[in-house]
């Protein structure tokens, strides 16, 4: 936590914290794959846990010292199983990205083909994309959404997977806003003898609240970030599902045995693509895991959902377009076209009146990935500060307020001013105490 002794040391940094601490204050903070982390989760991330170093894992690091923190990683591990229901997790990824490296080292080999959800209809750049390592790496293909659902279409994507034969199908997305069909995945996966990774980093809090499919028992691997709906401290997290049979056949050199499909995973993480493990972050996951086994987590996913549903059914009715009309997750995405203004220019505008959100490419876009058609606005973070739907449905009010006066100042300082008000209603931290 900001705390005087920063203050005195380095009161250039401090300020600058101090006014990013304000500006998440007094701001509609609505991008889709944020949200605040608890307090507790905060301290943990600013601990003396960042000064140690941790290669390996619990019992079998390659640093004395580690008493404390073997028990930190292994409270972090059983409750990351217990909130998924998974047989094998690693917290050490320190990010998604990072996560999903790991996958990659241990499930292909370069050149290898995979297909992924094209980013321009809502994936991720991890998923292949020609200017990621993914894409550099592996030979990528993608499916994507139908032009007049804005949904996927399963029996495309079997079609192209009968067509790829890839090694694997990565599923998941920043940009969704419907459920996935995991068995209909595993299905084409096991007609073409594909190995199935689900990259849930937007929906792990939906999904731990069991108010989304469930990919663990149809995924041969889950990746997640543990800070969007999930609302942790900024990292990745792998898992392995109970029922997965290993198919990698990784053989251990000293005894001879196949490897498990975890231990394999673990040396692609360490010492595959990382080095030491962010302990303070590893500490702020276990935090955050506790938090989300605890019954509110549930009851603040529910309401993620109902404030999203709330918010969508705003825009419709104020004649937006949303891509597949509507959502059933913590996400919208609003195709401009129709209000005659960009993702950039929206973005920009509403970020003068204290509205942060992101451009956002929609399916079929005629824009660059720089200017954009679309928006993307999510409500993971201002539900954590007790929003409910009247809140949301109001917010909708005042970035359509925004979008039809662009150009105006004096609008972005009215809708600013009452996006200020609303926040001083549900203020985001004890600031006293920060
Ligand atoms: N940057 C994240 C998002 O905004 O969805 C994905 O990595």
């Amino acid at each position: 936590m900001i705390n005087n002794r920063l203050a005195q040391q380095d009161p250039e940094v401090y300020t600058l914290i101090e006014k990013e601490t304000e500006r998440q204050n007094f701001g509609a903070e609505l991008i889709a794959s944020e949200n605040f982390a608890s307090r507790a989760v905060i301290e943990a991330l600013g601990s003396t846990l960042t000064n140690k170093y941790a290669e390996g894992l619990p019992g079998k690091r390659y640093y004395g010292g580690c008493k404390h923190v073997d028990v930190i990683e292994d409270l972090a591990r059983d409750r990351a199983k217990e909130l998924f229901g998974a047989e094998w997790a690693n917290v050490q990824p320190h990010s998604g990205a990072q996560a999903n490296a790991a996958v990659y080292l241990k499930f292909m080999k370069p050149g290898e083909k995979l297909l992924g959800f094209d980013l321009s209809h809502g994936g991720h750049l991890t998923h292949g994309s020609p200017v990621n390592f993914s894409g550099m790496t592996y030979e990528a293909h993608f499916y994507g959404v139908e032009k007049e659902t804005g949904r996927l279409d399963y029996n495309k994507i079997r079609e192209k997977a009968r067509e790829v034969k890839p090694k694997m199908i990565s599923i998941g997305a920043s940009a969704y806003t419907r459920d996935f069909d995991y068995e209909a995945f595993r299905d084409i996966a096991d007609e073409v003898d594909a190995l199935l990774w689900m990259d849930m980093a937007h929906t792990a809090g939906l999904i731990a609240a069991k108010l989304l499919n469930d990919p663990l028992p149809w995924t041969h691997v889950v990746t997640t970030t543990t800070h969007k709906t999930l609302r942790g401290p900024r990292g990745g997290l792998i898992l392995v599902g109970r029922n997965t049979e290993n198919t990698l056949g990784e053989v251990a050199p000293k005894s001879g045995r196949v490897k498990n499909w975890g231990e394999i995973l673990d040396s692609g993480v360490f010492p595959g693509i990382q080095g030491g493990p962010l302990m303070h972050g590893v500490g702020a996951k276990a935090v955050a895991f506790g938090e989300a086994l605890q019954p509110e987590f549930k009851e603040y996913q529910k309401q993620v959902i109902k404030n999203a549903k709330a918010m969508a059914a705003a825009f419709v009715e104020m004649g937006y377009n949303l891509v597949s009309g509507g959502t059933d997750n913590h996400l919208m995405l609003i195709d401009l076209r129709n209000k005659g203004i960009t993702g950039k220019t929206a973005e920009q505008a509403l970020g003068q009146a204290e509205i942060t959100v992101n451009k956002n490419m929609v399916p079929f876009d005629t824009e660059s990935p720089f200017v954009t058609s679309g928006i993307r606005i999510g409500t993971p973070a201002m539900t954590t500060r007790g929003m409910k739907e009247p809140e949301f449905e109001y917010m909708a009010k005042l970035i359509d307020k925004v979008l039809m006066n662009a150009e105006s100042e004096e609008t972005h300082n009215t809708v600013a001013a009452e996006i200020r008000a609303l926040c001083e209603r549900f203020p985001l931290y004890d600031f006293a105490a920060l």
